[in-house]
């Protein structure tokens, strides 16, 4: 297992590189270009100053997240060919630089969606959450209240020129409906896989966040049943998963324990997102600290399902909450991300002796 922190670069990120690398146990950054737009090749020479820059703050980086995807590939027109032709370059580009994960998502218009950006918990610090009376607002009043409250940070999967045609966008997903999407995944990956087998990589999609339609939107990637599915459809290593505990968690009927278990046995669970929510009522739900007491997540037994089956991917926390004054990213501090760390790793180490 390979501790992890996300790291957003030089240009996007206030948190420097000798930080991450001063919390113990992490021993790389998950890392992505922000200014090549999804669809177009990712540079060698851009991969490369970021990967040296990394290295030389004695971290890896042998994670990517995320390569997105373009409209046109989940929409299916004539014209993803081109840009899959051009995802598979950069594939074989962060290849080249090794890069051995890439964690994507297959979400129509927006990724992650939530409804309260500024969410006062009970000791004064802030973090994010999602409240259905939230998606009773319209749908540019949703859109609005995420991009005003992402303290000046561009929020990958949320590009402002992309959603400030949000309707149009909407109306070109008119036609596409579960079943589509997910052919259209399939499309993807029967291209796609074939690449990374021959250059050592291993995709690794992420779950929809939330796990279940909201507009109206089809969702693909919700559940125990659509993990399988998505794993069956191109038979290879090299198409795996990114169990994210906080978004499958999201939906009370999904089994996050046995998720993991199954697909972390079936050694298709390439990297880990763990975090803890706090399940409020009806799926209406707050990111809360990492530690067990603080979710509705048992942390013991997500680290157990790992640790038992064998797992050897790689693992971050996720989202961390605003505490001691420090502003920034949402979900994406650098303290209480620390602490996350610290916990999942004790964690692990007192398994390790258990079994020992
Ligand atoms: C992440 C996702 O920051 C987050 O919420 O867990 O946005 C994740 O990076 C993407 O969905 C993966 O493609
Ligand atoms: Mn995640």
């Amino acid at each position: 297992m390979q501790m992890t922190m996300r790291w957003f670069g030089p240009q996007e990120d206030k948190i420097p590189l000798e930080y991450i690398r001063q919390v113990p146990g992490v021993e790389g950054v998950v890392g992505a270009l922000y200014d090549v737009a999804p669809g177009e090749v990712w540079p060698v020479d851009k991969i490369k100053a970021l990967v040296e820059q990394v290295h030389a703050a004695g971290l890896t980086m042998e994670v990517i997240e995320s390569v997105n995807i373009h409209d046109d590939i989940k929409i299916g027109t004539p014209d993803r060919d081109r840009y899959i032709e051009n995802y598979k370059q950069t594939i074989r580009n962060l290849a080249g630089f090794g890069v051995k994960v890439i964690c994507y998502n297959f979400m129509p218009v927006f990724d992650w969606m939530k409804t309260d950006m500024n969410y006062v918990l009970a000791d004064g610090s802030l973090t994010m959450a999602f409240e259905k009376h939230g998606i009773d607002k319209t749908l540019e009043e949703v859109v609005k209240e995420v991009l005003d409250n992402s303290n000046g940070f561009a929020l990958p999967g949320w590009e402002p020129e992309r959603l400030a045609k949000v309707q149009e966008l909407f109306t070109r997903y008119s036609g596409v409906d579960d079943v589509r999407l997910r052919e259209n995944l399939f499309y993807f990956l029967r291209e796609i896989i074939p690449v990374c087998e021959e250059v050592g990589v291993k995709m690794a999609i992420h779950p929809d966040d939330p796990p279940y339609s909201i507009f109206g939107l089809p969702r693909v990637v919700k559940n125990h049943a659509d993990l399988a599915m998505i794993c069956d459809a191109v038979d290879s290593p090299a198409n795996g998963i990114t169990l994210c505990t906080g978004s499958i968690a999201e939906d009370p009927d999904n089994n996050v324990y046995e998720i993991l278990a199954d697909f972390t046995r079936r050694k298709r669970l390439h990297f880990a997102h763990v975090r803890n929510i706090k399940l409020i009522k009806d799926k209406d739900f707050y990111e809360s600290a990492h530690p067990s007491q603080y979710g509705s997540l048992d942390m013991y037994r997500v680290m157990q399902a790992l640790h038992d089956n064998g797992f050897d991917g790689y693992i971050r926390p996720d989202h961390g909450r605003f505490i001691w004054g420090e502003e920034g990213r949402p979900g994406y501090g650098l303290y209480d991300r620390a602490l996350g760390v610290t916990y999942l790793l004790g964690l692990w180490e007192a398994l390790e002796k258990k079994t020992q």
